[in-house]
C-alpha cells in the first residue's frame, strides 16, 4: 500500500469562484443549507467575493439553473441546494427523480463538479436533522464534495 500513487483532492477553497443555488421552497430549511455550505467554503479559505447565491423557485428548476451555470467558464463548481418533503400524493417521487436525474447530467455533461444538497425527506422533522441538528448538515457535506472533486480533477489530465 505504501508505494501505491494516490491522487487526492486537497480540500482547499482559496481562488475558486462558486456558485450555491438554492431554492425558495421549503426555504426555512434550506436557509440552514445554505449557512452551512458558506460557512464550510469560508472557512477552507473561499473569498466572500467568490461566491455567488443563485435563489431557484424549487427543485425541480435546480437542474436547468445548473446548467446555465456550469456552461459559464466564470464558475468553478455549484453547489446545489433544496429540500423535498414527501405528502400525500406522488409528487414528491417526481420532483426528486428529475431533480436528481438533471443534476447528474448537468455535471456529466458540462465537467462542472455539483454538490448534491438536495434532501429528499419523508418528513420535516428528518429535514431539520439533516439542515444543521442530529444528522450535521447537508449543505456544508455538498460544499466540501464539490470542492475535493474540483481539486481531484485539477490532477488528472484529458
Ligand atoms: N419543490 C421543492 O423544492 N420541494 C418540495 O417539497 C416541493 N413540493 O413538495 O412540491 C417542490 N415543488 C415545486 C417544484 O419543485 C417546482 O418548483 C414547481 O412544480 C414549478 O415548476
Amino acid at each position: 500500500m505504501s508505494n501505491i500513487n494516490v491522487i487526492e483532492g486537497k480540500l482547499d477553497a482559496g481562488g475558486l469562484k462558486i456558485a450555491i443555488i438554492a431554492t425558495r421552497f421549503n426555504d426555512f430549511i434550506v436557509e440552514r443549507l445554505v449557512s452551512g455550505a458558506i460557512d464550510y467554503l469560508s472557512r477552507h479559505g473561499a473569498k466572500e467575493s467568490d461566491l455567488t447565491l443563485i435563489r431557484c423557485p424549487g427543485a425541480f428548476e435546480l437542474p436547468m439553473l445548473c446548467r446555465k451555470v456550469a456552461k459559464n467558464i466564470d464558475y468553478d463548481g455549484i453547489v446545489a441546494l433544496g429540500a423535498v418533503i414527501r405528502g400525500a400524493t406522488p409528487h414528491f417521487n417526481y420532483i426528486c427523480a428529475e431533480a436528481t436525474k438533471g443534476i447528474a447530467q448537468v455535471m456529466l455533461k458540462t465537467g462542472t463538479p455539483i454538490g448534491y444538497g438536495l434532501l429528499t425527506c419523508d418528513t420535516i422533522e428528518q429535514a431539520i436533522e439533516r439542515a444543521g441538528s442530529k444528522a450535521g448538515n447537508k449543505g456544508a457535506e455538498a460544499a466540501q464534495a464539490m470542492l475535493e472533486t474540483i481539486r481531484v480533477l485539477e490532477q488528472l489530465k484529458e
